[in-house]
């Protein structure tokens, strides 16, 4: 696809972050964000959408809350915080969709579960209610980098996430709850349907061609809806540097 076929009017390039436009909850390459906020942006419109909360998302695109004009489109938690041009358009809740009874039924066999696993270590935040989403991490989310990587590889091997999630989705088979692994060390979990797709719903009411870039776009991985649906041209991209050689492509440059 030429240059000529893209606009702004009506083509929008969505990026997922993590592995994506940065190594997993590493920051954006300088050289990459002023490549996306200027050259690309001049050509199409852009957007993120991130598994992430929004304070991670502005964290890991190193610009602080200019980033949400930088970028036209900013969707956290899978878009159910929706921010164009710097303006917050919709945000969701997760304890209102599901009930406070039902939220407190998942909480308590949550933290049951994590208080019988035996890992080769524990840190805190365990559990983190976010706006349209829960996050569980089995070895807590406060663990520092090298933390992270070892229990990546630890659950590489031991598939911890993995069990967790076949036995949430049978403890609660009876409830509209979706699990799904987006990152290195945890669980996301959300009411069926405010996966990433929830983000397309933005742009229902006019005609857009959305190019979608994900690097988890196989099934169980969280762009693996967004990638797969009519509504999007899926791409999938090994990390930062494969999404830039693709961009250019598309754009029309080499
Ligand atoms: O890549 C998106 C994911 O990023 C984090 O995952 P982890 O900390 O496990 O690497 C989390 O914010 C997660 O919610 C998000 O989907």
């Amino acid at each position: 696809m030429g240059s000529t076929a893209l606009s702004r009017n009506d083509t929008v390039f969505l990026f997922d972050l993590d592995g994506t436009l940065t190594e997993p909850r590493q920051t954006i390459s300088p050289h990459f964000y002023q490549y996306l906020v200027s050259e690309v942006k001049n050509k199409v419109r852009i957007g993120i959408v991130g598994g992430s909360d929004l304070v991670k998302i502005l964290e890991q695109l190193g610009n602080g809350e200019k980033a949400l004009k930088d970028f036209d489109y900013v969707f956290a938690e899978n878009g159910l915080v929706a921010y164009a041009n710097g303006e917050l358009k919709a945000t969701q809740s997760m304890s209102k969709a599901i009930g406070d009874d039902q939220l407190q039924e998942f909480t308590n066999y949550v933290l049951g579960y994590l208080s019988k696993l035996k890992l080769p270590r524990k840190r805190g935040n365990f559990i983190e209610l976010r706006a349209g989403m829960m996050n569980i991490c089995p070895i807590g989310r406060s663990c520092s980098q090298e933390e992270r990587i070892e229990f990546y590889e630890y659950d590489k091997i031991h598939n911890i996430r993995d069990k967790m999630v076949e036995d949430l989705r049978q403890q609660f088979s009876h409830t509209n709850l979706h699990f799904s692994i987006g990152g290195q060390i945890s669980i996301d979990v959300f009411p069926k349907g405010w996966d990433k797709t929830y983000s397309l719903n933005f742009f229902k009411n006019v005609p857009t061609v959305i190019h979608f870039f994900g690097d988890k776009t196989s099934p169980g991985g969280n762009d693996y809806e967004i990638f797969k649906d009519e509504r999007t041209i899926g791409h999938t991209v090994t990390g930062p540097d494969n999404t830039e050689s693709i961009m250019r492509q598309l754009l029309g440059r080499c």
